[in-house]
């Protein structure tokens, strides 16, 4: 297996500014201007710059944020070591192929790491030292934790969860955090309560891409997110032992603290609004009407100069993760349902999922269409489903529109499904269901494919061939600036 060409956060940027373009911002203000700029940013296509802010208004010059990472796919291959020549495409497969062969290694305890570097305990606690951002224009407040994650242990066993969830800044020593029902760092905190116990919590911002990546991943419940990522990486991952909960703190983290989840009928807080994935506020207190638990943190670590990443989700116009583990996992589920000559799959989202198949038999894109709709990787928030044939890249949403723009008679070739699994995030939720907890929604499955049984009268396509378009771009690619990627 390849192994990585970065240790940690810094490394990696230096590595995606060798694949991709970059830039670093001076100046800009935490309070909009940030988010503003990256969304503009995440909006160009093919591939958006990463984006470094530094001298952020009011802080001093070091205390960045890092933007986009990976919003190029380029910079999602240099992460897990593939080769950013690739196409998107075929990195999807290469990456789930990593993943699913990658066997569990446990981390390894180092006793140093430049996140001592600064520790800051007790009263002299204080989160505003750090450039956190309000993101979108109606967000409640500030963010510091969206490229996070945070770890907690469960009380029986020894199982220990990763996971990503947003944290609104409250207070210099408090975080308001918004786990979605059923999370399962929600769980483990929830066993605490029961007990009338604080549930103790170590979190980092600014992580390791895999560690970022594994920790927004759903793993099953029991399985080590800090394993997964050691097999990823081919090593063990290092962590430092919290000096004050015992858990473990990712070594190469550039921001980490600890602390811990009160119960929420001992104190909890409104959360939000936030800007949601889906581009709308709807989670957080919003969503559920209820308030939402908080950190008490009690000690920060961080590195000299230390980097906050920014994943805060934005419309689905705006590409912050170019390329999401998930495809390739809902690639290997369809495979393993038995959907045979399946050759691509890929989400714009969790709400539109693509599946790319050779079709062998007519009912072939049904079969497809509705195993998308239920396995665990796509079952979860979504909306519609499109079948599409082998010469439409799923990955390229200006071809699955054509699919679905002219190989779709919508009086025959969509399905509609009721009450499938949804959540308080969607938007076109019905209030009256929200309230209900009724948390379902309906799908369609658009069938955008040749008729199986006509397919040869199917006229044939006038765009100009992938081979052909390949080769005379070759030829006069230095005439007209053909974007490369
Ligand atoms: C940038 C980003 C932010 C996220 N924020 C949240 C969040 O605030 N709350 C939440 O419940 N899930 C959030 N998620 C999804 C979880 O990280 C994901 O479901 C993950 O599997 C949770 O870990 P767990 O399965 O160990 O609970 C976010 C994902 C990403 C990529
Ligand atoms: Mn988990």
């Amino acid at each position: 297996m390849e192994t990585l060409a970065y240790n940690d956060l810094r490394g990696f940027i230096e590595e995606a500014k060798k694949v991709s373009d970059w830039r670093e911002i001076d100046g800009a203000d935490w309070d909009g201007e940030i988010g503003a700029l990256v969304e503009t940013a995440a909006e160009l296509v093919p591939q958006p710059p990463m984006l470094i802010f530094n001298r952020i208004k009011g802080y001093p010059a070091g205390f960045r944020v890092l933007s986009l990472p990976y919003a190029a796919y380029k910079r999602v291959a240099v992460a897990f070591g593939l080769s950013p020549e690739k196409s998107k495409l075929e990195l999807v497969r290469l990456l789930a192929k990593k993943m699913k062969s990658a066997k569990p290694i446990p981390p390894q305890v180092v006793k140093n790491s430049p996140l001592m570097e600064n520790v800051i305990e007790g009263d002299k606690v204080d989160l505003f030292k750090f450039p956190a951002v309000r993101f979108h224009e109606q967000d409640g407040g500030r963010y510091i934790g969206t490229g996070d994650c945070l770890i907690n242990a469960d009380l029986e066993g020894k199982f220990i969860n990763v996971g990503t969830y947003r944290m609104q800044l409250h207070d210099r020593n408090l975080l308001g955090l918004w786990m979605s029902p059923g999370q399962h760092g929600r769980l483990i905190c929830m066993k605490y309560w029961e007990q009338g116990k604080s549930c103790p919590v170590v979190v980092n911002f600014g992580l390791h891409p895999v560690v970022f990546s594994i920790s927004h991943t759903k793993i099953a419940w029991g399985r080590s997110e800090l394993d997964q990522v050691g097999g990823i990486i081919g090593r063990p991952l290092e962590i430092l032992r919290g000096p004050l909960t015992g858990l473990p703190i990712p070594a190469s983290s550039e921001i980490a603290i600890e602390g811990e989840v009160p119960p929420p009928s001992v104190e909890s807080r409104p959360e939000g609004p936030f800007g949601e994935w889906p581009g709308y506020y709807s989670g957080g207190t919003l969503g559920t009407g209820e308030p939402q638990p908080v950190i008490r943190v009690k000690a920060i670590y961080h590195r000299n100069d230390p980097i906050l990443e920014d994943e805060a989700p934005l419309w689905p116009g705006a590409v912050k993760i170019d390329l999401n583990p998930t495809a390739g996992i809902l690639w290997d589920q369809l495979e393993s349902a038995g959907i045979q000559d399946v050759v691509g799959v890929y989400n714009h989202t969790p709400y539109l999922c693509v599946v790319a198949i050779k079709q062998r038999y007519s009912g072939h894109a049904k079969q497809a269409g509705l195993a998308a709709l239920s396995c665990s990787a796509s079952a979860r928030n979504g909306r519609y489903v499109v079948v599409v044939d082998e010469d439409i890249d799923p990955t390229n949403m200006k071809e699955v529109l054509w699919a679905m723009m002219t190989r779709v008679d919508p009086a025959t070739n969509i399905d509609l499904i009721d009450k499938c699994w949804s959540t308080p995030l969607d938007p076109r939720m019905p209030p009256d269901k929200r309230a209900a907890k009724d948390h379902t929604n309906s799908r369609a499955v658009f069938y955008a494919v040749r008729p199986f049984e006509w397919r040869d009268k199917f006229p044939k396509t006038s765009r100009t061939s992938r081979e052909m378009r390949e080769q005379i771009v070759k030829k006069f690619g230095d005439v007209i600036p053909f974007p490369k990627g």
